[in-house]
């Protein structure tokens, strides 16, 4: 069984910039609904994967109506666990250490990250996903994907550490059609001690 992600915080936490009652339907109905629909799905297969190796080896399940169905959902359940695990009331400011470093390395400096990461989530045309990937050298890549789609489906060693859903259920109710104010308000509530963890565990191996 492929298990839920469980919200530390209350869904009315992260306001004003979230709202409590997006972050409820979000949470207990679209991320509970990609997580029960997986588990449906892999009874089918026969076989429980660990859920990167999973996402990473789509093209391995044969059926194809089920691999759409595993790619959908099993991207709704990883990358929304990512996305509730690296916010948090306590989140802003700015990445530390190691990850700070990475992060100037590649990108100049962290504004200038913002910046490109913020391009590439509101020019995502539809529905999908802005997204901070770590590699196992330390590397980072950004990069934005349609749907439930996340790196781990390109198959080159990347593994997403953070990610800014722009589907329209994360903030339509709050922000309309101003997917920009979603965005930029989104880091006031980034865990990046959490997106630090979790760029170690991607090092690690
Ligand atoms: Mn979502």
């Amino acid at each position: 069984m492929y298990k839920q992600f469980s919200l530390p915080y209350s869904y009315d936490a992260l306001e004003p910039h979230i709202d409590a009652v997006t972050m409820e339907t979000h949470y207990s109905k679209h991320h509970t609904g990609y997580t029960n629909n997986l588990n449906e799905a892999v009874k089918k297969l026969g076989e429980e994967k660990d859920i990167v190796e999973l996402l990473s080896s789509l093209d391995k399940i044969e059926d194809e109506k089920l691999r759409k169905t595993i790619r959908n959902n099993g991207g709704g359940f990883y990358n929304h666990n990512i996305y509730f695990d690296t916010l948090s009331p306590d989140g802003g400011g700015e990445p530390e250490g190691e990850l700070a470093e990475a992060i100037k390395q590649s990108f100049g400096s962290f504004e200038e990250m913002k910046e490109k990461l913020n391009e590439l989530s509101i020019g995502q045309f539809g529905s999908g996903w802005g997204w901070l990937s770590a590699n196992k050298e330390g590397k980072l890549k950004l990069s934005s994907t349609p749907n439930q789609d996340n790196p781990l489906m390109e198959n080159d060693g990347y593994v997403p550490i953070f990610g800014i859903d722009v589907w329209e259920h994360a903030y339509y109710l709050k922000y309309k059609n101003l997917r920009g104010d979603y965005v930029k308000n989104i880091y006031n509530v980034v865990n990046w001690k959490r997106v630090a963890e979790l760029y170690e565990e991607v090092k690690r191996g």
